[in-house]
């Protein structure tokens, strides 16, 4: 991990021409990542000025020479300059700065590109996404992350780049720069109410899907409606960003990093909280190899901004992320538009053949025809909304403490304990009442005592973790669908927790209580389950089990994620059985991607004889990036349609999973 902070010494004006995008977004940022002992767990790399050559990968040559000029330029004449841009102010010092800004993306990509630090961000102002090829706009100069991507191709020879632009504006500098290069896929979400809010640009909305070659690589979020919240962002990264990433197969991930997307900001007036950009971070961190760039972009509320920083910058670093509590589901806006983006999107992306057609071609009409319907309403709203927008306040996000043990493993003794890993067994004697209920429950026809050896052992693991002793832990069992069953019964019940178990391959007879909703069950197979499903038993059939990779990762982001996440379990419980037919590279994607859950709480249980998967398993379980899955194909159309079923048939009790907004309900009003 890597931090880069700018250093700028941008003289303080008696009367600052702009009054949001101020030199205070980096000092309380960088004050924040001291005060929260993060600084110190980053590596500074110095800066340095993007040269010529660098700004020339994305501006032109007159107005590179443009820029260069103001410096020199009285205060009348930079007025005059500046007034041929929308939005963006020149000091005598800017050109310096935007160099920096510039240069510093480019460090960070040289320094994650050659694997000196795992991934970064960098603190630059001004931001860059706005810029254009021949113009300056919306604050920025230099199109910072345009360039980077530009650099990362030509210096390292990286094939597919993922921008993914969380700030609350359109980078319409990025789309324009890249819009016909299907080598870069931009995503963006941005405020856009029907296009009256700042850019006001056609092209911002979710029709603008990119052009020749590059059709299908832009990909734009249109939020018509302030006050989008966590659920609203989560659905949208579940059901379009990460399926389409997946498919996609990055080698480099750069973030156009604003957070005016965060409670608080004045320009976004949007409701979600800071510690959503742990969990955006983290679902980004199993790409490319987790060659993840963040470049700070917008965010202008100096309460909301540092915590949004930390809160992205501490999970960069490898920490677990806080629980994703209240996700009630999208609002009903947020479902238009994300019915409107993926139907768009349907025939670029395999992932989203089956996504809803829009009911006619006409769609532009259809986008009129709702903000017709909608004025009035705002009208009405809006004196209101002005008026919460001064008085938003929300919680301090907690401290997120790290336990002192990230990964413990039960293993027989002649299973070697990979690096960085604690060999776990109960120390004291176990309670006997424990073990008199083990041997009763569990282990009634044997007196195997290596085998209550090892489930006193996972009740003793399980134990640590609910005390935030120890992160995660992996076990070698002798039987998987007992051990499971121990862990569930004495989790919910001594403990009571709620425990989200995920099931590769036939482990766990449902019949044994799913129904209270202290465990969420999900069993990825190929058999047809005869099981009555309920709300807390959710059998997923794929034709040939776990062994199609498209077919599995679909059902992972756009099922598993959602459900855990409305969930909200305070562990996780990851079996699997030795028939299940998951190649590596997917389980250890699987395993990272379920880290955001119950704070990093995952146990993982696996059959004695997968000694080889110990190894993988635990470079997962302690936060390192899994290898990519390669481009994805086609998932088989029969483990869609079932899995569309599925959907379907669960969005009425799990709101994350609805993709459309049903005529009638379905979304709630903000
Ligand atoms: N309310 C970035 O966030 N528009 N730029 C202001 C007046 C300018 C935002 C409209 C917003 C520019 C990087
Ligand atoms: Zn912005």
């Amino acid at each position: 991990m890597h931090s880069l902070l700018q250093k700028q010494t941008t003289a303080l004006q008696k009367r600052p021409a702009c009054k949001i995008e101020v030199p205070e977004r980096l000092t309380v940022s960088h004050e924040a990542l001291v005060k929260n002992g993060l600084a110190d767990r980053c590596v500074s790399v110095p800066v340095r000025e993007a040269t010529d050559a660098d700004i020339l990968l994305v501006h032109s040559e007159e107005y590179l020479e443009a820029v260069k000029k103001t410096p020199y330029m009285t205060l009348e004449d930079l007025k005059e300059f500046t007034q041929q841009y929308g939005d963006v102010y020149f000091h005598p010092n800017i050109y310096h700065c935007a160099k920096l800004a510039a240069g510093a993306a480019l460090q960070l990509v040289d320094n994650v590109m050659t694997g000196k630090v795992r991934n970064g961000m960098a603190l630059v102002r001004p931001p860059g996404h706005h810029s254009m090829r021949s113009a300056a706009n919306g604050f920025c100069v230099f199109n910072n992350v345009a360039i980077a991507a530009r650099y990362a191709k030509q210096k390292y020879g990286v094939k597919r780049v993922l921008i993914v632009d969380w700030d609350v504006h359109h980078g319409q500098g990025v789309q324009y720069c890249f819009e016909d290069d299907p080598s870069v896929l931009y995503f963006s979400w941005h405020r856009y109410e029907h296009q009256k809010f700042w850019p006001q640009l056609r092209e911002s909305d979710y029709d603008s899907v990119g052009k020749e070659k590059g059709a299908g690589f832009n990909i734009n979020v249109p939020w018509n409606k302030v006050g989008m919240t966590n659920s609203d962002y989560l659905s949208v990264f579940f059901h379009v960003l990460l399926p389409v990433a997946y498919e996609f197969c990055p080698d480099l991930v750069l973030v156009c990093a604003g957070f005016d997307s965060a409670i608080g900001d004045p320009e976004g007036e949007m409701c979600a909280s800071p510690d959503i950009f742990a969990h955006l971070t983290h679902l980004l961190m199993n790409l490319a190899g987790g060659k993840l760039c963040a470049v700070l972009e917008g965010g202008y509320n100096l309460t909301s901004l540092p915590q949004s920083v930390c809160q992205t910058v501490q999970t960069l670093l490898g920490d677990p992320a806080p629980r994703p509590a209240n996700l009630d589901g999208p609002c009903k806006s947020a479902l238009e538009s994300l019915y409107c983006v993926r139907s768009a999107h349907r025939q670029y992306w395999s992932c989203l053949k089956h996504a809803a057609e829009l009911p006619t071609s006409d769609i532009s009409t259809k986008r009129i025809k709702l903000a017709e319907e909608e004025e009035e309403e705002e009208r009405l709203e809006e004196a209101k909304e002005e008026k919460s927008v001064e008085e938003k306040v929300w919680p301090e996000p907690l401290k997120r403490v790290t336990p002192p043990i990230r990964t413990a493993l039960v293993l027989p003794n002649d299973v070697a304990c990979p690096d960085g890993c604690k060999r776990f067994s109960s120390s004291e004697d176990p309670d006997p009442l424990i073990v008199n209920k083990l041997r009763e429950n569990f282990l009634k026809d044997t007196d195997d005592s290596n085998a209550l050896t090892t489930l006193s052992s996972l009740i003793a693991l399980i134990e640590k973790m609910e005390k935030n002793e120890i992160c995660n832990g992996l076990a070698l069992v002798r039987d998987v669908s007992m051990a499971t069953m121990c862990v569930v019964q004495h989790a919910a019940t001594a403990l009571s927790n709620r425990v989200l178990v995920v099931c590769v391959g036939d482990a766990v007879d449902p019949s044994r209580g799913t129904e209270d909703g202290k465990t969420l069950l999900v069993q990825f197979s190929n058999k047809e389950s005869e099981e009555q499903k309920c709300k807390y038993y959710i059998p997923v059939c794929l034709k040939k089990g776990c062994s199609d990779v498209s077919g599995f990762t679909q059902a992972v982001l756009g099922l598993l994620l959602p459900l855990g996440y409305k969930y909200d379990p305070s562990l996780v419980l990851l079996v699997r059985t030795p028939d299940s037919g998951l190649c590596d590279s997917v389980w250890r994607q699987l395993a990272g991607l379920l880290q955001g859950l119950a704070q990093g709480h995952t146990l993982v249980l696996m059959q004695e004889g997968e000694k080889a998967c110990v190894g993988p398993t635990a470079s997962s379980l302690l936060g390192e990036a899994a290898p990519s899955l390669g481009q994805l194909h086609a998932p088989l159309p029969k483990d869609v349609e079932a899995l569309e079923r599925l959907r379907h048939g669960l969005q009425a009790d799990w709101k994350l999973l609805q993709t459309t907004a049903p005529e009638t309900g379905g979304g709630d009003e903000h």
